[in-house]
């Protein structure tokens, strides 16, 4: 037994030692979690992400030991969920833009203008219908206990204001990885590149994109402000996102500590969505102030006209969505 493995067993039976001595019905061999976050400490997602973590902790009394890796060091979004997918991650908070290529019933998310404005999004997800994508995140191995807010999503550019979908002839832009997002930067006259958001700042930086498109708070925190000087309010997207945990850990869970995880999770949220809306507001000021143009996009329908052939591709692909857009459509 080397130094290391032998200081390992003796913690261990400190540990049970210790549990035992105290009457604790506590195994002596905790979950450990690892949770992955794209966003930096002090983002509202963060904050929620550090407070879901404490919960979780202190009220399994340490049953399950539960850690948050902030700023994306755990790696990009699509490899993350593929992680979690398969436990090697236990629990994240995703954006569902990335996840329709895995989990198909969420592009239904992410199809420009699909909702009216947040509220119609709140209606949906917290009803009927967002159940029918926790039960498709389920099938692919993916618990949502709760859903955050992402706001509305515009694009930004190195060069000039977009007022209407001419102007973004042969300009390039970053997308999230999802072919939905080709497609509809294709449309209105672009050219898309799918690329990680860690590696978006550079590109912008040395012109091998002309843009791209996010909220005000990642715009900030990301500072792609700092070199994307024109921001044009499109509100083409409205993404719900997840906080996700791995059907493994799930499982692995008793009645009882699975609500203690599920009411971390809601209370997560609640805390998100609170700091969420104080934050877009922040976040606009900072930029602004920072020397970002930010323009109103009068004919907003312009864009969104664009888009039937995104619906089209879309649907002819996936005819068993059909109804459930119609269903977002009509719900008020
Ligand atoms: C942010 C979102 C992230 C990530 C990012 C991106 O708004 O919260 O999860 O999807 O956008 O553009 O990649």
């Amino acid at each position: 037994m080397n130094i290391a493995t032998h200081m390992r067993s003796l913690a261990v039976s400190a540990a049970i030692a210790g549990g035992l001595a105290a009457g604790l019905a506590a195994p002596a061999f905790a979950d450990n979690w690892r949770g992955w976050n794209i966003h930096p400490a002090g983002y509202p997602n963060s904050v929620a992400m550090d407070q879901f973590v404490e919960e979780v902790n202190s009220n399994t009394d340490g049953r399950v030991n539960a850690e948050v890796f902030h700023s994306g060091t755990l790696g990009s979004q699509p490899d993350a969920i593929e992680q979690t997918r398969n436990n090697a991650l236990q629990f994240a908070n995703f954006n569902m833009g990335p996840m329709g290529e895995i989990v198909p019933a969420t592009n239904v998310l992410s199809l420009p203008f699909i909702f009216t404005g947040i509220d119609h999004m709140h209606t949906v997800m917290d009803g009927d219908i967002g159940q029918q994508f926790s039960d498709a995140l389920a099938e692919q191995g993916l618990v949502a206990l709760s859903w955050f807010d992402s706001g509305s999503r515009s694009f930004y550019n190195t060069s000039k204001p977009i007022m209407k979908p001419e102007d973004m002839d042969g300009m390039k832009f970053r997308v999230m990885n999802n072919s939905l997002f080709v497609d509809m930067v294709d449309n209105l006259g672009g050219n898309a590149t799918p690329m990680a958001y860690s590696e978006v700042y550079q590109a912008l930086k040395t012109g091998v994109i002309d843009g791209a498109e996010n909220n005000y708070p990642s715009f900030e925190s990301s500072n792609h402000y700092e070199v994307a000087k024109y921001y044009s309010i499109t509100d083409h997207l409205i993404i719900p996102e997840c906080l996700c945990i791995s059907t493994g850990a799930w499982e692995a869970l008793s009645d009882e500590d699975k609500d203690i995880v599920r009411q971390a999770a809601i209370n997560a949220a609640e805390t998100q969505r609170k700091l969420w809306a104080e934050r877009e507001l922040e976040s606009r000021k900072k930029v602004e102030d920072s020397g970002v143009s930010i323009n109103e996009v009068e004919d907003k329908a312009a864009f969104q006209g664009h888009m039937a052939p995104v619906y089209e591709g879309f649907l002819s692909q996936n005819p068993d969505m059909k109804g459930l857009v119609q269903s977002i459509q009509a719900t008020n």
